[in-house]
């Protein structure tokens, strides 16, 4: 993504099925109202939004005992990757306001396609409390939102039950950062799958600067796509409380400003997801506010008018 003249295609994902609890459907409208458009246009940014997304359940799937809701949440992902693959193919920034994480399935595999298509590798970074690799035999609470990580990594367990045959991410080229909550079958999926995980911990004894330089330098080099999968629980519960999983010890402002403004200097990023906000939740428009602040960011707002010494 470039600092000017980006065009941003906003797609609207009013999905709760995935999580335990409704409100994440009012995410896309508490966004709008925060003024996600019109802060982009302020930066000087072409804006199309596209509306929401309203698909009509996947019947023709199975229910599943512990995939809850699951014809919903495929209706939804299937709908956004075809959203997703068309914005990216025509030349726009997809930027998805949600909605509940289990979107990801499908704005991942979106992005994927038009990767694939591309020739170049796609790269995930995963900004959550969360490491959202369950999948329904090892889920707690069989909420889909806890899974998408697992889905688009290949996970074998959803070729049966959800859409197989997309491409998927070399869990190898996925990045969680802020990680600190996570199931004890996940802790062992993620380590036998590969993925990087940056917890809170690492966070607090690396530090976010150097971590993301680290983080960015490897998908340069590998000359990847960034998808950034941003979940409202990522930042500290003080800072953003209008999420249903809240978990203390989450990232700071300027830890999360300070990777989207990287992220923005490093011209590697293609797309964006924005979800778990529950403006339901929300303490008068908070959490909704920091998210258009930190896309802001990330679309080129600076504290001087220079790049600083990152990326
Ligand atoms: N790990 C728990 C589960 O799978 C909680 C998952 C909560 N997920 C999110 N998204 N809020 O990160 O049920
Ligand atoms: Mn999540
Ligand atoms: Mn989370
Ligand atoms: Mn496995």
């Amino acid at each position: 993504m470039a600092d000017n003249n980006t065009h941003i295609a906003l797609i609207g994902a009013p999905l709760e099925e995935g999580s335990g609890r409704r409100g994440a459907s009012m995410g896309p409208m508490a966004l709008r109202i925060a003024g996600v458009d019109s802060t982009l246009r302020d930066l000087g940014h072409t804006v199309t939004d596209e509306g929401d997304l309203k698909p009509v359940p996947a019947r023709d799937l199975a229910n599943h005992p512990k995939a809850n809701n699951l014809q919903v949440v495929a209706a939804f992902a299937r709908a956004l990757d075809t959203a997703v693959y068309d914005a990216a193919h025509s030349g726009k920034f997809p930027l998805i306001l949600g909605g509940d994480h289990a979107l990801s399935m499908g704005s991942v595999s979106g992005m994927a396609r038009h990767a694939a298509d591309l020739g170049r590798p796609l790269f995930v970074l995963w900004l959550d409390a969360h490491a959202d690799f369950n999948s329904p035999s090892s889920s707690p609470s069989g909420n889909m939102h806890g899974m998408p990580v697992a889905f688009f990594c290949g996970q074998a367990e959803f070729a049966p039950i959800l859409d197989a045959g997309r491409p998927f991410v070399d869990p190898k080229n996925v990045f969680q950062v802020g990680i600190r909550s996570v199931d004890a079958r996940e802790r062992e999926e993620i380590s036998e799958h590969g993925v990087n995980v940056f917890d809170m911990r690492a966070v607090d004894e690396i530090g976010m600067a150097h971590i993301m330089h680290d983080v960015i330098a490897r998908i340069r080099a590998a000359d990847g796509l960034l998808h950034v999968s941003l979940d409202v629980d990522f930042l500290d519960p003080d800072l953003a409380p209008g999420v249903g999983t809240t978990v203390p010890g989450g990232a700071t402002f300027r830890e999360a400003h300070l990777i989207m403004e990287m992220l923005c200097d490093s011209g590697l990023v293609s797309s964006l997801d924005l979800v778990e906000l529950n403006p339901f939740l929300d303490d008068r428009g908070k959490s909704a506010r920091i998210l258009v602040e930190l896309t802001a960011s990330l679309f080129g707002r600076r504290i001087l008018d220079r790049p600083t010494r990152s990326a």
